[in-house]
């Protein structure tokens, strides 16, 4: 089992380049944004609670992030590993999943962090905004999610590196030269599936 963390800032491209990955390595994609806006469109009691959060640009309290996580992992007993897009966003998930993870007797493997200048995360969000639709692409939020980001998810980048897992990349280049970054990264680990 491969288990990948891909870390970054809003707008890092996280989502678009957990779904090249998924094609090439066939890994099991567990994207916290997607399942948590999964929940509000469906107005579960849980996607209720948690639109107050995202609405506002800040973090879903671990709580809710860490089970809906459990639940996917255990979904997929023969997955070939997992992608963790836009998870742990805290150091209290970084240690939950490691936990989780220990239980099923695997680990955190690599973790891809993108690095982007921000006036190009606001450019990007802030033109997804545009057609997306999406309450937090207003440039008003998304000043917000960087700077709960810089206080709070950050930090996580640290964890991993003490484990020797962090590997830092360029993420302002064009969606294809990021992936073949990322790709020679995972290919240190993981051949093509
Ligand atoms: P997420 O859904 O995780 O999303 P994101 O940070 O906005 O974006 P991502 O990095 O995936 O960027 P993307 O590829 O889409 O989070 C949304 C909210 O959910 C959070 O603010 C929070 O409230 C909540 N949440 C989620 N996970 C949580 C957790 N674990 N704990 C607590 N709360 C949580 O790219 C963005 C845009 O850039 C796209 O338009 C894309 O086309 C473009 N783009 C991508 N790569 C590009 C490139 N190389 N060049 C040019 N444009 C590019």
């Amino acid at each position: 089992m491969f288990n990948l963390i891909l870390f970054g800032p809003p707008g890092s491209g996280k989502g678009t380049q957990s779904a090249n990955i998924v094609q090439a390595y066939h890994l099991q994609h567990i994207s916290t944004g997607d399942l948590l806006r999964s929940e509000v469109s469906r107005q579960t009691p849980l996607g209720v609670d948690a639109q107050k959060y995202m609405d506002q640009g800040l973090l879903v309290p671990d709580e809710v992030v860490i089970g809906m996580i459990s639940n996917k992992i255990d979904e997929n007993p023969d997955a070939r590993g997992f992608i963790f897009d836009g998870f742990p966003r805290t150091r209290g998930q970084a240690e939950a999943l490691d936990k989780l993870l220990e239980l099923k007797k695997t680990q955190i493997h690599l973790v891809l962090a993108l690095e982007v200048p921000e006036e190009d995360l606001i450019k990007r969000l802030v033109g997804r905004g545009a057609t997306s639709g999406r309450s937090d692409d207003t440039e008003e939020v998304i000043t917000k999610r960087i700077k709960e980001y810089h206080a709070k998810t950050e930090p996580v980048a640290g964890y991993y590196h003490a484990f020797g897992k962090l590997q830092r990349l360029k993420g302002d280049n064009t969606i294809e030269d990021t992936f073949k970054l990322l790709s020679a990264e995972i290919e240190k680990h993981l051949q093509p599936a």
